[in-house]
């Protein structure tokens, strides 16, 4: 290990605390009995699919197994809460916008469709024929299609999702901007220019076959745990892991599985990292280079031995380019740039040429960068110089995070269609889609803040809360004419009124779907793309609440311009809408409606995977970069955003985050102690943070307790969303876009009021 500090025994993550977590969770939230009861149903074959994470479910069922935060995301979803007529009318808008995130949510399910009333700065109850004839009027009445928007997060099925696009499209507009946009944007832009994919090359079943896995800033313990028990179980058969990150994340170190209660009751797991590489934030870039260098350094020493050179003749171009730039980047400005010793980089690339078959996990720590693409495009190099893709056991993992992020895409969910898409669609549905790239999440923000766009709409999500630049984003969303959000509780875009806003209450995944023909399932595409049927069997939250297919086809039924589709055949029965998906995607989705019958769904393939290459030259390419210098003026630090363990993105569960040890709070900035002593400052200090862009706007949040922490120096952390505030909306990643949530130079000081004042 890179890190051989002696430090006090903490108990492993997971555990007995994963236990009792969850059973407090589903007590205070009223849900003991339908949540326990909706436990029984997450993932398994007739149930629905976890409101979490993306993570896929093992194809067998004797491995269904328990997750601390996906019972979390189904207990909260399941709530006995409610925030209905009487909370609003007691409650003006003005008043919710002083509350937090936490709070807001937790006033519990949405019962009825709202309309923003300006006198009394209330939200009133509506009817649903209302709300639609409403929505219909602003969108009848635009200027130019394009002044609407249409936001996606990634929780909606690619039934809604499908539908939402069509809606959209039928208007004429591409303007799709969704929570992909800020988060693996860059591995869909990095991926599919290296090997003609944008998405993850591996299956499940890969894990067991792999005999090393390198995990790149990503934190599964709390944002993946069921990865845990891939990694963990490949571990006890002898894979080397090998974690990049600048926190030592205390489920990348140790692991007990809550499954296991020998390991629960001695309160050890098992040793997951075998070598822990605290790259500085922003430092990947230079460390994948540097493990390049010493893989090429290898082939050097025993030429023919190191590459694959069959693979790389076959199947690759590039190589040359590639390796001069590698062979160019000095190891003085590897070290420098990514805060590692040479040795350390050197060993991480004997683990990675000793190891017949590879895996290269990442998430956020990665794309949330300026140079995100270029960063995983290093990932993407390292795998072909060893032929580790389309092999069993090797392969790139992107690990996404909404449960159905990656199929909101597959059906549509795009601000770039390409044009074959868009020419299926068109000939199914007998009309004209456009063809110009509509606005990603950036591209909205601006369009409404400079009056360019009138309409925001948002499937599901928290646009304000989850974009950058918080104060700005809101700003730009009350100069809509109308803000309408499809949700299931209270959030911070809600507080957020344009000239009129709606709240339209929908079902969850866990409530039953009841359409003409009958209960509805609907479908969604995990993290490796398996598509598979998800079915809720709870009572909806109220008798209100309308699906996301239903409230889409109720605006395109009002709406003059979309009226001619038969919206009513298409949300009666939601086969009809897959067998529109179908005829729009026969490659991937031939016989839809009869393949999710079967257990665990089917995989919708990867030609990445088969060894086909879709990018411009018909191969795999070596796309070489240069390592950037990322020195911040004197005093700046980098600020990494994150989640706790107890939240799902801009929804917070608790203020703890049992993991790193805190309690209570989220006002909190992790800081390494040597650069805490410099400033003059100490560990529970209160620090005002500022931001550092060179957009002559200042931007600051205060009170934030300091923390010290084992992070590198130079570096800092806090979390998400409560420091999006810092995060301009003009930086972010080139290419891909997505704001860098992951890296704002910040200063920090003392506050200058203390508690109480
Ligand atoms: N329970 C729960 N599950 C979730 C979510 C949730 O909020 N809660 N969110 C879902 C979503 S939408 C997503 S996208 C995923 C997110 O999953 P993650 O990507 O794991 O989420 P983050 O908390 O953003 O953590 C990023 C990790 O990157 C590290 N990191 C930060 N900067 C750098 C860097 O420069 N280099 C390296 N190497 N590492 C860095 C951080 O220390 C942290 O460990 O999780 C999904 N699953
Ligand atoms: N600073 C910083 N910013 C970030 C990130 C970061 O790491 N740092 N991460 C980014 C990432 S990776 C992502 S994915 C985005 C997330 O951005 P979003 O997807 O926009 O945000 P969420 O917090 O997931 O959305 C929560 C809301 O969704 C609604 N909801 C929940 N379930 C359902 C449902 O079934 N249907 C409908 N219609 N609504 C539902 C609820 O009303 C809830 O309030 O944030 C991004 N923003
Ligand atoms: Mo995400």
């Amino acid at each position: 290990m890179s890190d051989s500090k002696q430090r006090p025994r903490e108990p492993p993550a997971g555990g007995l605390g994963a236990l009792l977590s969850t059973a407090q969770r589903l007590a205070r939230d009223g849900a003991a009995l339908s949540g326990a009861r909706s436990l029984a149903h997450v993932n398994q074959p007739d149930g629905f699919d976890c409101p979490g994470c993306a993570w896929p479910e093992p194809r067998s069922p004797s491995r269904l197994e328990f997750c601390e935060n996906g019972a979390k995301a189904v207990a909260f979803e399941a709530t006995g809460k409610r925030a209905g007529p009487k909370f609003f009318a007691a409650h003006t808008v003005a008043s919710l916008r002083e509350q937090s995130d936490h709070w807001l949510e937790a006033q519990g399910r949405l019962t009825h469709p709202l309309r923003y009333d300006r006198e009394s700065d209330t939200y009133e109850p509506v009817s649903w024929a209302d709300a639609f004839s409403q929505i219909a009027a602003e969108l009848d009445g635009l200027d130019d299609p394009n002044q609407a928007i249409f936001y996606t997060s990634g929780r909606t099925s690619n039934e809604a999702a499908f539908l939402y696009q069509l809606l959209g499209r039928k208007l004429g507009t591409n303007n799709f901007p969704d929570c992909s946009n800020m988060c693996h944007e860059s591995s869909g832009v990095g991926l599919s220019e290296s090997i003609g994919i944008a998405k993850g090359t591996i299956t499940l079943e890969d894990f067991e076959h792999a005999d090393a896995i390198f995990v790149i800033g990503q934190n599964p313990g709390t944002n993946h745990p069921r990865m845990l028990t891939e990694l963990q179980a490949a571990r006890r058969r002898g894979a080397q892991i090998v974690s990049l990150n600048p926190l030592r994340e205390r489920a990348l170190v140790e692991f007990a599985h809550p499954k296991s209660p020998w390991e629960m009751l001695r309160g050890r797991g098992t040793p997951i990292s075998t070598q822990y590489l605290q790259v500085v934030v922003g430092g990947d870039l230079a460390a994948l280079t540097g493990i390049a260098k010493a893989v090429l350094a290898a082939e050097k020493a025993a030429p023919g031995n190191v590459l694959d050179h069959e693979f790389i003749q076959n199947h690759t171009t590039g190589l040359d380019e590639y390796v001069r730039r590698v062979d160019d980047t000095s190891w003085e400005l590897v070290e420098r740039e990514s805060g590692l010793l040479r040795v350390d980089l050197e060993e991480a690339a004997r683990v990675y040429v000793e190891a017949d078959s590879v895996i290269a996990c990442w998430a956020m720590g990665l794309t949330q960068h300026r140079h995100a693409v270029a960063t995983i495009q290093q990932i993407a190099n390292l795998l072909l110089l060893r032929g580790n893709v389309g092999r069993a056991g090797a392969g790139a993992c992107p690990v996404r995070g909404h449960s159905n992020v990656q199929g909101d895409r597959t059906v549509g969910i795009t601000e770039q269609p390409t044009a074959s898409f868009l020419e299926r669609l068109g000939a199914e549905f007998s009309f004209s889609p456009p063809t110009n790239h509509g606005f990603d999440t950036v591209g909205a923000i601006e369009a409404m803040a400079e009056g360019r766009a009138r309409l925001f709409m948002g499937m599901g999500g928290n646009f304000v809360a989850a974009s950058p630049d918080t104060e700005y984003t809101a700003a730009a969303l009350a100069r809509c004419d109308l803000t309408v959000h499809v949700s299931t509780k209270l959030n911070r875009s809600h507080t957020v009124v344009g000239r009129g806003a709606l709240i339209l209450p929908c079902l969850g995944r866990t409530e039953r779907d009841e359409q003409a023909s009958g209960p509805q399932k609907v479908t969604v595409e995990d993290s490796m793309s398996v598509v598979h049927a998800s079915r809720g069997s709870n009572d909806p939250a109220s008798d209100q609440l309308r699906s996301e297919p239903a409230i889409v086809a109720g605006i395109g039924r009002a709406t003059a311009k979309t009226r001619d589709i038969d919206w009513g055949e298409l949300v009666g029965d939601y086969g009809r809408i897959r067998e529109r998906i179908e005829r729009v995607l026969p490659a991937l989705f031939g016989n839809f409606n009869a393949r999710i019958e079967r257990p665990g769904g089917f995989y919708l393939g990867n030609s990445a995977r088969e060894r086909t290459w879709n990018t411009a030259t018909g191969t795999a390419r070596f796309i070489p970069a240069s390592v950037p210098d990322l020195t911040l003026p004197a005093g700046q630090l980098r600020l990494m955003t994150m989640r706790s363990h107890d939240q799902f993105n801009t929804t917070i569960y608790e203020l703890d985050d049992r993991y790193r040890g805190v309690q209570g709070s989220r006002d909190i900035v992790f800081l390494n102690e040597d650069d805490l002593r410099d400033r003059g400052l100490a560990d529970g200090d209160l620090l005002d943070l500022e931001s550092h862009f060179d957009d002559g706007r200042k931007r600051m949040v205060c009170k934030f307790r300091a923390m010290v922490y084992d992070i590198p120096r130079g570096c800092a952390a806090g979390y998400f969303p409560e420091l999006n505030s810092l995060v301009a909306v003009t930086s972010f990643a080139d290419r891909s876009r997505t704001p860098t949530s992951k890296f704002i130079p910040i200063t920090v000081r003392a506050s200058v009021d203390e508690p109480g004042d």
